[in-house]
This record gives structure tokens, C-alpha cells and sequence, in this order.
């Protein structure tokens, strides 16, 4: 039988104090790891302490900004010494602008670039040298339909998340032979601070129209919520999955695969 357990073993969350992150975290902690996570300022920290506290789990947490390389490495070093070899990296943390792109500065477009592709590239490098060492590892980058789509004004965000997914790929390629299994994880839409401007409610108290619009591309007529991801990441972070490399899947109730349901 596949072993999903996840006993034993020590795993990273990146931008882990809330949303798709926690709750990723959460269910690796239940499958039996000892969680990490880094957040970018110690309040977010703290909340996501006291988050885990809240559900039985005695989490780790650091402050970190995914995209500071010094920073990344000191980390790293510090928990490795505090805990223990990370066996599991989830490069979780990201951020969204939704500008036109027409109008949005070359600055911003950097900045999406910088955290949701390079803070994935950096924290990928500085766990990859223990995992080498010790011939095993998983990563696992959440990546988007985004990766696959584009749509109006999140140009960076779909540059950043397409070319997450080929570096998941490149690791994959690169790093297989030290059975360390790189992966993509692709949430569809779900309801996370990140996706609220997109369902807050109009002041006639109707649907915001793209809250209307994902339920009609969506075949299973919701939004996700980060509780689907959790058997997912789960597996991808297991022994179950140690022949799976280079994958993106996709946890989207089916919107990559519908045309989407007749207005
Ligand atoms: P979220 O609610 O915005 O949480 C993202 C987390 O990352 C926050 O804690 C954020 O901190 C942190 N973060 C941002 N920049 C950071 C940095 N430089 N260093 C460290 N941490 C940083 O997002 P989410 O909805 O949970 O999404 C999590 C991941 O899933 C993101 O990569 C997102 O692109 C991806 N995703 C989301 C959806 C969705 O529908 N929600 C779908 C597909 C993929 P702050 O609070 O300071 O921003
Ligand atoms: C948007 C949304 C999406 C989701 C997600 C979809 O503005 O279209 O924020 O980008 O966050 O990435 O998978």
C-alpha cells in the first residue's frame, strides 16, 4: 500500500501565517510532519502561531522574505539547527497585482516577478543541498490556472506562475536523480484574502460578476476552498508520489477541462 504518511518528516510552508498555506500546513501536521513556515513580518508571524496553536499544532515560525537571499540562507541554516533537515519545501507564498497592462509600471511587474518566481527559485536553491545530501526531497510549487491561462490585468502574475511552472519542471529534471521529486500544485479559484475583491458582494447585494462568471466556468459551480488542496499537497509531499516529477496538478473542480455552462 502507498505510504501517504508523512510521519517523520519536516516541511517548509512558505507565506503560511493564513489562507492556502495554513491550510496546507495544517494537514501535513495531521499526515504526521513537523511544520515550519515563514511569513514576512513577525505580527503574521505570530498569527499564524497562534492559528496552528488553535488546532493542537505545535508549528515553527520565522520571519522571512522569500525574495532576500541572505535572508533565505540564514533561515534555513537556523532551522536546520533549531529542527531538524527540511524534507519538504511548499513554496507557497505570492502575491497578485491586477493593474491593466498597460498601465502598470515596470516596478510592479518586478515585484510579482520577484516574489511568486524568484522566492520559489531562491528557497528552492538553499534547500536543495540537504536534500541532496541526504538522497531525498520533495517541493512542491503552488502554482495557478494562471500557469495554463491568461486573462485581463494579471499579466505579472501569469508571467510569474507560467514560468513557475518550467522551473518546477527544470527541478524535476535536474534533481530527480538525488530522488527529489519537484512538483506543481495548481488551485483553481478559491476563497482565500487573496481572491476576496473578486466575491465581494455588489451594493445591490448581488454576486460581484466574476464571483458569477467562476461558477460558471467552474463544473462543480463553487469556489475551491483551501481545505480541497490539503489531500493533494498531501500526497505530493508523500512517498506515494515518489514517481511523480515534473507534474502540475490541478485543483480546480474542473475548469481547465469545461468550456463553461451557456449564459
Ligand atoms: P494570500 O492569502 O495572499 O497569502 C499569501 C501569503 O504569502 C501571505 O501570508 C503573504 O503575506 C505571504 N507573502 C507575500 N509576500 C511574501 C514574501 N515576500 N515573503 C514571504 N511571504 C510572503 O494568498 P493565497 O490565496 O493563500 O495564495 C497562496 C498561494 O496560492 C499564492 O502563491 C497564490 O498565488 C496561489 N494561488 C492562489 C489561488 C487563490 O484562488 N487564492 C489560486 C491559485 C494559486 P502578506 O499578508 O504580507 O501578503
Ligand atoms: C485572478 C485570481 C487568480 C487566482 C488563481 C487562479 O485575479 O484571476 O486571483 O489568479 O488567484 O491564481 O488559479
Amino acid at each position: 500500500m502507498a505510504n501517504f504518511s508523512l510521519e517523520g518528516k519536516i516541511a517548509l510552508v512558505t507565506g503560511a501565517s493564513y489562507g492556502i498555506g495554513l491550510a496546507i500546513a495544517s494537514g501535513f501536521a495531521k499526515a504526521g510532519a513537523t511544520v515550519v513556515f515563514n511569513d514576512i513580518n513577525q505580527d503574521l508571524v505570530n498569527k499564524g502561531l497562534a492559528a496552528y496553536e488553535a488546532e493542537g499544532i505545535k508549528a515553527h515560525g520565522y520571519v522571512c522574505d522569500v525574495t532576500n537571499e541572505d535572508q533565505v540562507n540564514a533561515v534555513i541554516a537556523q532551522i536546520e539547527k533549531e529542527v531538524g533537515v527540511i524534507d519538504i519545501l511548499v513554496n507557497n507564498a505570492g502575491i497578485i497585482k491586477r493593474i491593466p497592462m498597460h498601465e502598470m509600471k515596470a516596478a510592479e511587474f518586478r515585484q510579482v516577478i520577484d516574489i511568486d518566481l524568484n522566492g520559489p527559485f531562491i528557497m528552492a536553491k538553499a534547500v536543495l543541498p540537504s536534500m541532496m545530501k541526504q538522497n531525498s526531497g520533495k517541493i512542491i510549487n503552488i502554482c495557478s490556472m494562471m500557469s495554463e491561462l491568461g486573462r485581463e490585468t494579471v499579466s505579472a502574475y501569469a508571467a510569474a506562475k507560467g514560468g513557475l511552472k518550467m522551473l518546477t519542471r527544470n527541478i524535476a529534471s535536474e534533481y530527480g536523480e538525488y530522488n527529489i521529486q519537484c512538483n506543481g500544485l495548481g488551485p483553481g479559484y478559491i476563497a482565500t484574502p487573496q481572491t476576496a475583491p473578486l466575491r465581494e458582494p455588489q451594493a445591490d447585494g448581488s454576486r460581484h460578476p466574476f464571483d458569477q462568471f467562476i461558477i460558471a466556468k467552474t463544473p462543480a459551480a463553487r469556489w475551491g476552498n483551501p481545505e480541497d488542496l490539503v489531500g493533494p499537497a498531501v500526497f505530493l509531499a508523500s512517498e506515494a508520489s515518489n514517481f511523480v516529477n515534473g507534474h502540475v496538478l490541478y485543483v480546480d473542480g474542473g475548469i481547465l477541462a469545461y468550456i463553461g455552462k451557456q449564459p
